[in-house]
């Protein structure tokens, strides 16, 4: 049978590149884009899907023959201390939602998006294990640990192929995050290249695990792509890509823009960050399904600047 894919939140910061990559992949036609509205610009197949609708997601996955489904859509730890009972309503609600219609629909594979933000007090700060002790402090965290638990249950209860990866927070140029903790490392290369001040919602020593965009869609795929009986871990796996302080960014900036000013200004934010890990251990990933990260800060500065240059031209 084809594979006909459905992503669920394609226009987020990772699920419009996300879906750019799987169509570059198999094929325009294949690939079904869906969000709460459309998004300006976005050409190929897309639906408007409220994912708190089971009868909507079953009547996509039904008119396309959807054989696999990435279900992006979550509200992230920043935003969803705002609300915290709605956000645990949505992010879990959405999910069973995806749960149950891969299992009555009897979809091939399945992606959840879990993070770093799962750990907390308690696990290990630097080179946190994938079976490190889940102690989360955000609803978001929570909703991610118990969600990669519903995972595992779907999988040995009904046999879903469900995949998952905890991500560090995602840099790129082609989306702007949106309610995160880990925001700032996106926004501060956009305000660097505009020739603004940035003030910075995290202390200038907040070292957390973050990933270039690359190859945070790579690992999605790979494991994706990886032989079934090569996952082992049927909650979520951990992957690494790099860590860095918000003060190491600007030192890297400056070599560029030596007049870039930051003001510090540790918010609510900074609170969630230090009970989250410093570095990630990845061993899982590596050994099942070969991920190896292929950007350092370095590279990721000078791509990031290069590419928003353009952008600001
Ligand atoms: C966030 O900051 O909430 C996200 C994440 C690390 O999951 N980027």
């Amino acid at each position: 049978m084809d594979t006909k894919i459905l992503v669920i939140g394609a226009n987020g910061q990772l699920g419009s590149v996300l879906t750019s990559e799987l169509r570059n992949k198999f094929g325009d036609e294949n690939v079904i884009a869906s969000d709460l509205k459309g998004s300006e610009g976005s050409k190929g197949k897309f639906e408007v899907i409220d994912a708190t609708d089971i009868h909507r997601i079953e009547e996509v996955v039904t008119k396309h023959k959807i054989t696999q489904i990435y279900h992006l859509a979550a509200i992230l730890s920043a935003k969803g201390e705002e609300t915290p009972l709605s956000t645990w309503d949505i992010n879990m609600k959405t999910l069973f939602n995806v749960l149950e219609v891969s299992r009555n629909n009897n979809i091939d594979r399945v992606f959840f998006p879990s993070s770093i933000a799962v750990f907390g007090e308690g696990a290990p700060l630097n080179n946190t294990p994938d079976d490190a002790y889940l102690n989360p402090a955000t609803v978001y965290g929570m909703s991610k640990a118990a969600g990669e638990n519903w995972a595992q249950y779907y999988f040995l209860r009904y046999g879903l192929d469900i995949r998952s990866i905890r991500y560090p927070g995602v840099i790129g140029y082609q989306s702007l995050p949106g309610g995160g903790t880990t925001d700032y490392a996106v926004d501060i290369y956009h305000k660097a290249v505009l020739k603004e001040d940035f003030d910075c919602f995290l202390k200038e020593d907040a070292t957390l695990p973050m990933i270039f965009m690359d190859d945070a869609i790579r690992a999605t795929i790979e494991l994706m792509e990886a032989p079934k009986e090569n996952i082992t871990v049927r909650t979520s796996y951990n992957i690494s890509g790099i860590s860095f302080s918000p003060s190491e960014v600007v030192d890297e900036i400056r070599k560029l823009y030596p007049d870039f000013k930051v003001n510090y200004k540790p918010d609510f934010r900074q609170e969630i960050a230090s009970r989250w890990p410093k570095s990630i251990d990845d061993a899982a990933a590596k050994k099942d399904w070969g991920w190896k990260s292929q950007f350092n800060l370095d590279d990721i500065t000078e791509v990031m600047i290069q590419k928003l240059q353009e952008k600001y031209r």
